[in-house]
């Protein structure tokens, strides 16, 4: 014989479980959803063993090496205003990498033949402050030095 008692905390617990799967459903593909307008728009392509960044507006491609003696990243810098709401569409031309600035929370697999993106929105902070970017997927002998930043300007 069922009790009045069982049925409702069963009809309880179904109810509760629903309603945070919902919920979670409909926040997974809010997180995803790019903005119409972003601010800046980069295409990040990832190469054993280096990044190179790309600014479609004004047609400029660079490579950035990182030189893990001195920590010094050459060739430029991922770059963006304070405040600003960046789109970086990730790829990668050899092996699979990870785009990462652990800082920020962002994090792309740079997968050969796909194009992953993400939004993201730079800190309000003063111009020159720099987060680091490195590889978070092993690709090899110097993934270590797959590391570039992200400038403030
Ligand atoms: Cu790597």
């Amino acid at each position: 014989m069922v009790n009045k008692l069982e049925v409702a905390w069963t009809l309880g617990t179904v109810a509760l479980i629903s309603a945070v799967a919902v919920y979670s459903t409909v926040l997974l593909y809010h997180i995803d959803q790019l903005p119409a307008h972003p601010d800046e728009y980069v295409e990040v392509i990832g190469h054993q063993w280096f990044w190179e960044f790309c600014y479609p507006v004004n047609g400029t491609c660079f490579n950035v090496t990182y030189d893990a003696a001195t920590g010094a990243a050459s060739g430029g810098s991922l770059y963006a205003a304070p405040g600003s709401v960046v789109q970086i569409n990730v790829t990668a031309t050899d092996v699979v990498h990870s785009f990462n600035i652990p800082a920020l929370g962002v994090r792309l697999d740079a997968i050969p033949g796909r194009v992953n993106s993400i939004a993201f929105t730079v800190p309000n902070v003063a111009p020159g402050t720099q987060y680091l970017i490195q590889c978070t997927e092993f690709c090899g002998t110097f993934h270590g030095t797959m590391r570039a930043y992200l400038a403030v300007t």
